[in-house]
């Protein structure tokens, strides 16, 4: 299928051809160290949550990192600004809902700046600018010129709430919007979809090639695609010689023991009989809308479909248990090894007998108790020529028997369905199509676009202003000139989101969504830092529009399976401490709580007002109901946006949930002070020069120490660089200050080493506390002229060995004492040895007047053994 869409790929060439030079990235050459590190945008709400704050220290920190390294660092922040809450807000408030967006963007990039994120705004992009929209309808065209956007009547999922249609993957398990939480309805429409079926192989296969992202996500998206293999059997239905029923399984060796075929209620078939049978249209009717576990059945009176390898006739059902969106909307009922089928007969067919054809490899086949789903089996007599082959032998011979007999074959099933990506909603980009009576479906010419958003003014009701708009919806055919009308359908936001990665790369080419070049240098996406809750949309919609932008030729990854994120990290949830009433289990607000500081405990107690009880405290998702939401304004004004950053990854490993606590936040208050504090006590050193290489000659006390701060910052670089494990890398900060301020205190460095390994620690904390380590450089600066490059990361050192050793001392098998000394000690031999342990106090204490019978020198072990008394 790829190789069949490459044929069709002059946009493509077009593209390449045509690529307008990246404004941004000419500078670059393709050798220099690029990565691009990307957190999804947000929805501009209006407000930053602590999930944002969470998501960009990390994002942030990492990008500070890299660029400390010499690496070009892509960090770009966009907004992905189509949406429903902008649409609602502006029907409540009377505001057109592109300024409620624009206020919303203003100050959440405002917050991003209190919070020192490092974005690269001049890639910043907005979904619902016509630049930018523009372009999410070039690639709509490209879809539809591919064949791979259509539109279809379908049954679709209705939200009455939001008055839209949603896409299978919007609605959850229970069959609720993901959106508004509205028990969808099934609704007959007519809708676009976009191919993503087409892609599902390839969606599936190359799961296995992300080796960075978190084997959950990749086992969701495996299970939302739900590839299956199995056989397609086509049953003849007897009277009518040329009709057939279809069945999809992955079972077809049991074909010896189907007894009937299940059609699901929307099979065409069944809609067919159902207009001459009324009671079966009333079955219909007063079932179509049970839970798909239930087993009630309705059986076709006048048709027997036939099997086609054994000949028998069986009957035919329509069955609530059949999914209509599933395979051939149709299976082969086996009562005696497939459960469901079990219990359907044992509802509709009580009494009928069961017919095996599997029975256990070894031992009794009464041991077999109905219904035998396993699969470790031999066919019985029943199975004529497959008599005697395990289960799985028999699968195969038999799929491939039937399709040498044209009535079936292996045929794999996908779980995956189109994307439906129709709205009947504003605020979204204009599907560009326009409907002709004479010509059908007429896509919109490149030149048109954007199909700009008419602007409303007092947006009403739910639903779909567009198609009151005359202006709008009433148009000339591009094809031949007649009247004609508009699509007012806009496109799901996930679309606008499925590509922003690559308009970053290429943000201000007017001509088309992102030139070649551009895309194929800096794709894929390094790592991509986002949200679990977007592990199956938002990442399953991108996969498969890089992958159908890389068929067609718009971009070439460095492999070619063009896999837009390399490396994927989902960073857990912030909960917020959650104050519980213990007499009733109701959730505590603030005001019903007296904080009461103990400074003997250093902690802060507290009670409830009303009872003077203490509260049970949680942790919990952040929620207004539970009054456990903390405003990342606030908390910053409070202690200011280092402390913030480093806090925020102290707390927890990026992947983890994080128990926002902010009475914890002290500790790295205190860690900043000292660190401040540092600074100016080695900024009043009398050191005039200093080399950043370490000095010759170290003593004793400056090997050790230098060996504990190469240790730690191998350990700093190999978190950001390696294991991402950042709250590992704020508790090696506080180490490395603690070595430095112990050192320093007790003088036991000369001052030289002091500034030096100061100045090393303001350069790595400079991802986490930018500004802390900023400000700790201008206190050691002051009113000197040291010439030091502040910005680049310090190298590792190798360790220095030791001039000392440590030298156990054991009396009659007991170790009493440490002596640390010259390495060459024991060189001297046993009497020099003896005297100078004498001279300790140790040594006088342990070993002064005993009787030595015997000395033992090993390594770093001395022992002494001595008469008794
Ligand atoms: C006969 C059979 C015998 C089956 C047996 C199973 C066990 P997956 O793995 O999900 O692909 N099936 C097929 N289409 C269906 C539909 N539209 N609605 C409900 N069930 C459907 O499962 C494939 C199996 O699910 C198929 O194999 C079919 O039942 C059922 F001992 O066919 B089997
Ligand atoms: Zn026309």
């Amino acid at each position: 299928k790829l190789a069949a869409t490459k044929n069709l790929n002059q946009l493509g060439e077009k593209w390449k051809s045509k690529t307008l030079q990246p404004t941004i990235l000419s500078n670059r050459n393709k050798n220099d160290r690029g990565i691009y590190i990307l957190s999804q945008f947000p929805y501009p709400s209006g407000t930053l949550h602590m999930g944002h704050v969470r998501v960009y220290v990390i994002s942030d920190s990492l990008s500070r990192f890299y660029r400390q390294n010499g690496y070009n660092v892509i960090h770009p922040m966009g907004w992905d600004a189509f949406g429903l809450p902008a649409e609602n807000a502006a029907i409540d408030r009377g505001i057109d809902p592109a300024d409620w967006t624009r206020t919303n963007i203003f100050k959440m990039k405002a917050q991003m700046g209190n919070m020192l994120a490092s974005f690269d705004w001049q890639r910043e992009l907005a979904t619902c600018d016509p630049e930018y929209y523009k372009f999410t309808q070039m690639i709509f065209l490209e879809l539809f010129k591919h064949g791979m956007a259509y539109r279809k009547e379908a049954e679709i999922n209705w939200d009455p709430v939001d008055k839209t249609v949603l896409a299978n993957e919007q609605v959850d398990s229970n069959g609720r919007s993901w959106r508004s939480g509205a028990v969808v309805q099934k609704k007959q429409l007519s809708q676009w979809f976009l191919g993503i079926t087409q892609f599902a192989h390839e969606l599936n296969r190359d799961l296995k090639m992300l080796t960075k992202w978190p084997t959950k996500v990749k086992s969701m998206q495996r299970h939302w695609i739900g590839e299956s293999h199995g056989t397609q059997i086509s049953f003849a239905i007897d009277k009518t010689e040329h009709e057939h029923i279809d069945v999809f399984t992955t079972r077809c060796e049991t074909i010896f023991s189907a007894q009937y075929l299940a059609l699901a209620i929307n099979h065409p078939l069944v809609k067919k009989y159902a207009t001459s049978d009324p009671s079966l249209h009333d079955f219909i009717n007063e079932n179509k809308d049970l839970p798909k576990d239930s087993k009630r059945g309705h059986l076709l009176a006048s048709v027997l479909a036939e099997n086609p390898l054994t000949g028998l006739k069986i009957p035919v059902y329509a069955a609530t248990y059949v999914l209509g969106e599933y395979g051939e909307s149709a299976v082969m009922g086996v009562p005696a090894h497939d459960e469901r089928d079990y219990e359907f007969w044992n509802q509709n067919c009580p009494g009928k007998p069961i017919v095996p054809c599997l029975e256990p490899t070894n031992g009794c086949p009464d041991s077999a108790t109905l219904p035998y789903t396993a699969r470790d089996t031999l066919m019985g007599s029943i199975a004529g020529v497959y008599k005697g082959l395990s289960s799985q032998e028999a699968r195969q011979k038999i799929s491939e028997n039937l399709q040498a007999l044209y009535v079936g074959g292996p045929k794999v099933q996908y779980r995956l369905r189109d994307w439906l990506i129709s709205r009947q909603r504003y605020w979204g980009a204009p599907i560009p199509i326009i409907h002709c009576d004479d010509c059908g479906i007429v896509p919109v010419p490149e030149r048109d676009l954007p199909v700009v958003l008419p602007t409303v003014k007092g947006l009403k009701s739910k639903g779909n202003p567009l198609s009151q708009i005359p202006e709008f919806v009433n148009v000339n055919c591009p094809s031949c000139g007649k009247p004609a009308k508009r699509e007012t359908d806009t496109m799901d936001t996930f679309m606008d989101s499925s590509w922003y990665y690559f308009r970053y790369l290429d943000p201000k080419n007017r001509q088309f969504p992102f030139g070649f070049e551009a895309a194929s240098k800096h794709l894929p996406v390094d790592l991509y830092i986002g949200g679990v809750e977007h592990a199956i949309l938002h990442m399953l919609y991108s996969r498969f529009i890089a992958k159908f932008l890389g068929s067609i030729g718009m971009w070439e990854g460095s492999s070619n399976n063009f896999e837009p994120f390399k490396q994927l990290v989902t960073q857990g949830m912030v909960q917020g401490k959650t104050y519980i009433d213990p007499d009733n289990g109701g959730f505590l607000k603030p005001s019903d709580l007296e904080f009461l500081s103990n400074s003997e405990l250093k902690q802060e107690k507290v009670v409830i007002k009303a009872s003077g009880k203490e509260p049970r405290i949680s942790f919990e998702k952040m929620s207004k109901s539970k009054h456990n939401g903390v405003d990342p304004n606030k908390i910053i004004g409070k202690y200011g946006p280092d402390a913030v950053r480093a806090h925020i990854l102290f707390l927890a490993p990026i992947s983890e949930s994080l128990n926002w606590d902010e009475s914890k936040i002290v500790g790295v208050e205190r860690w900043l002070h000292k660190l401040l504090n540092l600074s100016s006590i080695v900024a009043a050193k009398d050191v005039h020069k200093v080399d950043l290489k370490t000095p010759p000659n170290l003593n004793d006390a400056e090997i050790k120490f230098h060996n504990e701060i190469q240790k730690l910052l191998k350990s700093i670089t190999d978190s950001f660089s390696n294991s991402l494990s950042l709250n590992t890398v704020v508790s090696d900060y506080m180490k490395f200050t603690n070595a430095l301020d112990e050192a320093v205190k007790t003088n036991v460095v000369r001052d030289s080493i002091a500034l030096q390994n100061m100045q090393k620690l303001i350069k790595v904390i400079y991802p986490v506390v930018p500004s802390i380590s900023e400000e700790a450089r201008e206190i050691l600066n002051q009113g000197q002229n040291w010439n030091w490059d502040s910005n680049s990361w310090p190298h590792n050192e190798p360790l220095i060995e030791s001039n000392t050793m440590d030298f156990q001392i054991v009396v009659n098998g007991k170790a009493r004492f440490i002596y640390s000394t010259r390495k060459d000690f024991l060189d001297a031999g046993t009497e020099k040895v003896i005297a100078e342990l004498l001279t300790l106090p140790n040594g006088a204490k342990y070993l002064a007047k005993k009787d030595i019978r015997k000395i033992i020198m090993k390594k770093r072990v001395i022992s002494f053994i001595l008469a008794d008394g």
